[in-house]
């Protein structure tokens, strides 16, 4: 999976805006909503699905493990809050690629081998996209857990195309973000610059 541009949604994203996104170039959406219902979420997957897959993208959940199966999406993304990552696996099966949330080392070593496909690590910064978000890590955070795992890091909260250097030479397979596109004057060009920077660094 190529996780260099992982643009998670905002609450009630329209799906012209993902479209935008996945024109600009965005390799992972990942649909994240907690106002939306179950139905509505995976409503909404079922319509983005064929779109995204004629373009490569893979189609993530976050959370919500039933609109995920029923939609049949590429993968679930889960916070340490959202159940036992083993337990998640057993329901949605070996195929669904699988994404953890992780803010600290503990963290990272309490996560079961084998299970999870991915990381995503932060908040680098504090942001408010997400309030109730732990305490940002940093770059030396980052790193710090990065240096520590094989599995693949996404770099996520706060984030914007001026870290993307950084974030490539700490070893992340990728930067993760929301409001570098969704709050850009034009998303579509704001993840094509992205894209590029990343290309780039
Ligand atoms: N998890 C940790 S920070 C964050 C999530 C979902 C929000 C990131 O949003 P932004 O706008 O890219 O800072
Ligand atoms: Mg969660």
């Amino acid at each position: 999976m190529n996780l260099s541009i992982y643009f998670v949604t905002p609450d009630g994203v329209e799906d012209a805006l993902v479209f935008a996104a996945l024109q600009g170039g965005a390799s992972v959406i990942q649909l994240r909503d907690k106002t939306a219902t179950d139905a509505e979420m995976s409503a909404q997957a079922r319509r983005l699905l064929p779109h995204l897959h004629e373009a490569g993208v893979p189609l993530i959940i976050n959370d919500r493990v039933e609109a995920a199966l029923s939609a049949k999406v590429d993968g679930l993304h889960i916070g340490q809050s959202d159940g036992d990552p083993t337990e998640i696996r057993k329901a949605i099966g070996p195929n669904f690629k699988l994404g953890l949330s992780v803010s600290t080392l503990d963290q990272l070593t309490n996560a079961p081998a084998g299970i999870v496909d991915y990381l995503g690590v932060g908040p680098v910064r504090a942001t408010p996209t997400k309030p109730d978000h732990d305490t940002p890590i940093g770059f030396d955070g980052l790193r710090a857990i990065t240096t520590a795992t094989n599995l693949p890091v996404v770099a996520i909260g706060g984030i914007s195309i001026a870290d993307i250097s950084e974030i490539r030479s700490s070893g992340c397979a990728g930067i993760a973000v929301v409001s570098a596109i969704s709050a850009a004057d034009n998303p579509e060009t704001a993840t094509r610059n992205l894209a590029a920077r990343w290309t780039d660094a």
